[in-house]
């Protein structure tokens, strides 16, 4: 089954939107197996980001995952990684639609609450990076039958 990498930015967690989040991803019927709060290092963060080093915003995005605790989770599901990307709306809050979690709660490119994984080989190695196997809970949910 697919997984992704989903964490609440700093500015989700500051303004009470885990609960919200995680909710979402819960109703479209995804199952939630990796979870923690944690405080993201600037080496943890160059790691993430790395494909953006050099970029102009590179130095804000560090500074500003870095700014804050962060949720970290890890979900489950068919397609997830994409349906989840959709679920999130566009990088750009501004341009992301009604409905999706950045259309309905950011304004501004450098704080859009939530990021996932864009790709299934970006989500492998994010997964890796944030969480150790042990801390992914593989388990069967009796509603298996009725999702998909
Ligand atoms: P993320 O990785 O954070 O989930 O966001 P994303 O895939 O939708 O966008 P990505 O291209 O990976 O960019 C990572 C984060 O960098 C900031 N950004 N600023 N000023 C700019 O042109 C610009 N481009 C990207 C955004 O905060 C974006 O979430
Ligand atoms: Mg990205």
């Amino acid at each position: 089954m697919e997984r992704t990498y989903v964490m609440v930015k700093p500015d989700g967690v500051q303004r009470n939107l885990a609960g919200e989040i995680i909710s979402r991803f819960e109703k479209k019927g995804f199952q939630l197996v990796g979870l923690k709060l944690m405080q993201i290092t600037p080496e943890l963060a160059g790691k993430h980001y790395g494909e953006h080093e050099g970029k102009p915003f590179y130095g804000e995005l560090i500074d500003f995952i870095t700014s804050g605790p962060v949720v970290a989770m890890v979900w489950q599901g068919q397609n997830v990684v994409s349906v989840i990307r959709n679920m999130m709306g566009k990088t750009n809050p501004a341009e992301a639609a009604p409905g999706t979690i950045r259309g309905d709660y950011a304004v501004f490119m450098g704080n859009n609450v939530v990021h996932g994984s864009d790709s299934p080989e970006s989500a492998e190695r994010e997964i890796n990076l944030f969480f150790s196997p042990e801390e992914l809970v593989d388990y069967k949910k009796a509603t298996d039958f009725w999702l998909y």
